[in-house]
C-alpha cells in the first residue's frame, strides 16, 4: 500500500523504545500485510505497524500515540470483513500478534485466560485439553484471535446455543487510548460492582480501548455429537401436489430448522447454503457430491448431548416438507466432511473476485421473503444487468444471512445500499455478527435511534476523547 505517510519528529523513536526497533515496521515490504484485509477491499498505507509483545508495552504505545496525536488501528488476525482492522488514512497499525498466550485454562472454575491475540484455534486447543470447548466457533479460526473477536463480537455457527462472543466472557483487560491499564480478569459468574467493562468493549470494534486479556467461560464437551446434512427443495405446485401450498426453498428451510428445534434438545447449528453456492464450492475446492446433489438448498443441523441425538433428528425430519435427502455424520472425520460444504464458500468465493460482504440478520418471517427479492433489487440498482453474482449463504437458525456480492468495484456501494434499505425496512439488521467497521457506516443512524447513538457518542468521547482509537469506524462524523 506504499510508504505515503510521515510520522511526526520522535513519534517512531518513542514507539521503538517501548517496543524494540525490530517490532516498529516501516518498511513497506514488511507492512503491506498488515495494511490490506481479508477480503481485498479494505485497507490504506500504515505509518508504521508497531507489535508490542504484552500489555505494559501496548500501554506505552498508545500513551505515545496520544502524547503526538497519532490515529490508531487495533489488529488482531485481520480477518475482519468490514474494514474495521485496516488503515485508511496513514494511521498506526497496533498488531496484538504477539501477545498470544494461553495464561489459564481451568475446567473447575470454568474458564480460559487469554492474551488478546490468541488465535480462536489456539484457545480451542487448550480447552480440548481439559475437556472442554468454548462455545464459539467460526470458520476463520485458525487466523481470527481473541481480542478482534471480542471487539466485534463475533458470532459464529454455535450462536443459537451458547450466544455471540459477548455471551462467552467473564472478563476482560483492555488498554486505553492514554496508555490506562483496565483490568476485570477474576471471571466471577457473579460480580455486580458497577458497569460491565468487559460488555462496553464488546462490539466496540476498537474504537473505546485495546484489548489484551480476556477470559471467556468454558463448556463441557458433550458425549454425543451428530451433524446432518439435509437436501431441500422448494415446493411447487403440480398435479400430484395439488393440496400442497406452494413454498420456496428458503421457507422450507426455515420451517425445517423451527421444526428442529423445537422436537431436538440440544441443537448447536442450523446453517443453510444454496444450489449456487454448493455448486461453487464443489468446483473450486474438489468436494464429493452432497446428498441430493440436484437439490434446491441444503441445511446443516448439528445436535450435541448427553444422549445420541440421531434418533431424535431422524424423527423430526423423516416427513418434513421439502426433505429429499440426508447425510449423517457421527464422528470428527465425517462431521468435517459435512461441514465443509458450508465453512468453505468464503474461500470459494474470494476466488471470484473481491466480494462485498454484507453480513444480515431477518426476522425469521421476513428471510424468505427478503432471500426471494435480493437478487432483482440488486440487478434493478444496476440499471437491470446481471453482471453482478449474488452468493447467500449463512446461519440460519438465528435470521443471519451472508449476502456476497461479486461484481461491484471496490468503491462502488450501490448494490450494498440498496440491500442494506431492504433490511431496514423489513425490520432486520445491518449487522449481525461481522460489525460495522467503515463499510455500514452510512446505515449506522438508520440502525439506530438518536438517543442509542448519543449513549455510543459520550461514552466514545469519554474514553478517548482525542479519538485517535480507529477513527471513522463504527461511529458515523457528526453532521
Ligand atoms: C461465515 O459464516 C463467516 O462463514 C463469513 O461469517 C461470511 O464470507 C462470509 O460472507
Ligand atoms: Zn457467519
Amino acid at each position: 500500500m506504499g510508504d505515503s505517510c510521515q510520522a511526526p519528529q520522535g513519534f517512531l523513536a518513542a514507539i521503538r523504545d517501548a517496543v524494540g526497533p525490530d517490532h516498529c515496521l516501516t518498511d513497506p515490504d514488511l507492512k503491506a500485510s498488515y495494511e490490506l484485509d481479508w477480503t481485498r477491499r479494505f485497507g490504506g498505507p500504515a505509518l508504521a505497524v508497531i507489535r508490542p509483545a504484552d500489555t505494559s508495552e501496548v500501554a506505552k504505545v498508545l500513551a505515545a500515540c496520544t502524547h503526538f496525536q497519532i490515529a490508531v488501528v487495533p489488529q488482531g488476525g485481520n480477518t475482519g470483513l468490514v474494514g474495521g482492522s485496516v488503515p485508511r488514512h496513514g494511521e498506526a497499525v497496533l498488531s496484538v500478534s504477539r501477545l498470544n498466550r494461553v495464561l489459564s485454562c481451568d475446567p473447575e472454575e470454568g474458564l480460559i485466560v487469554a492474551e488478546a491475540g490468541t488465535t480462536l484455534a489456539a484457545a480451542q486447543a487448550a480447552a480440548a485439553g481439559v475437556n472442554a470447548e468454548l462455545g464459539v466457533d467460526i470458520a476463520a479460526r485458525d487466523s481470527a484471535t481473541l481480542g478482534g473477536m471480542v471487539a466485534t463480537n463475533a458470532g459464529g455457527i454455535h450462536v443459537i446455543r451458547h450466544g455471540p462472543m459477548r455471551a462467552r466472557l467473564g472478563g476482560i483487560e483492555v488498554v486505553l487510548a492514554d496508555g490506562t491499564v483496565a483490568s476485570r480478569l477474576s471471571g466471577l459468574v457473579k460480580d455486580n460492582v458497577g458497569y460491565d467493562m468487559a460488555q462496553i468493549m464488546a462490539g466496540s470494534e476498537g474504537t473505546l480501548g485495546v484489548v489484551t486479556k480476556v477470559v471467556l467461560r468454558l463448556v463441557a464437551v458433550p458425549p454425543f455429537r451428530v451433524t446432518a446434512l439435509i437436501g431441500l427443495r422448494g415446493i411447487v405446485r403440480s398435479s400430484a401436489n395439488a393440496a400442497a401450498s406452494v413454498r420456496s426453498v428458503t421457507q422450507v428451510a426455515v420451517e425445517l430448522a423451527t421444526r428442529l428445534r423445537r422436537r431436538v434438545d440440544g441443537i448447536d447449528a442450523l446453517e443453510l447454503v444454496y444450489a449456487d453456492g454448493m455448486g461453487l464450492v464443489r468446483e473450486v475446492l474438489g468436494l464429493p457430491a452432497p446428498p441430493d446433489p440436484g437439490a434446491d438448498a441444503w441445511l446443516l443441523v448439528e445436535a450435541s448431548g448427553g444422549q445420541d441425538p440421531t434418533s431424535m433428528l431422524a424423527e423430526a425430519i423423516e416427513d418434513a416438507p421439502g426433505v429429499t435427502e440426508v447425510a449423517v455424520g457421527d464422528d470428527a472425520g465425517s462431521r468435517a466432511r459435512l461441514w465443509a460444504y458450508r465453512e468453505r464458500h468464503t474461500e470459494a468465493i474470494s476466488t471470484l473476485g473481491v466480494p462485498h460482504k454484507l453480513d444480515l440478520t431477518l426476522p425469521m418471517n421476513a428471510l424468505a421473503e427478503f432471500a426471494g427479492a435480493v437478487r432483482s433489487e440488486v440487478s434493478e440498482v444496476q440499471g437491470g444487468t446481471t453482471d453482478t453474482r449474488v452468493i447467500m449463504f449463512g446461519h440460519v437458525g438465528d435470521g443471519n444471512l451472508h449476502v456476497n456480492l461479486i461484481g461491484p468495484e471496490r468503491e462502488d456501494f450501490r448494490a450494498d445500499d440498496a440491500v442494506f434499505r431492504m433490511v431496514i425496512q423489513r425490520g432486520g439488521s445491518i449487522s449481525a455478527e461481522h460489525g460495522v467497521g467503515i463499510a455500514k457506516l452510512d446505515f449506522v443512524t438508520a440502525a439506530r435511534s438518536a438517543g442509542d447513538l448519543a449513549v455510543m457518542r459520550r461514552v466514545k468521547s469519554a474514553l478517548d476523547p482525542d479519538g485517535i482509537l480507529n477513527p471513522g469506524v463504527l461511529l458515523p462524523p457528526v453532521t
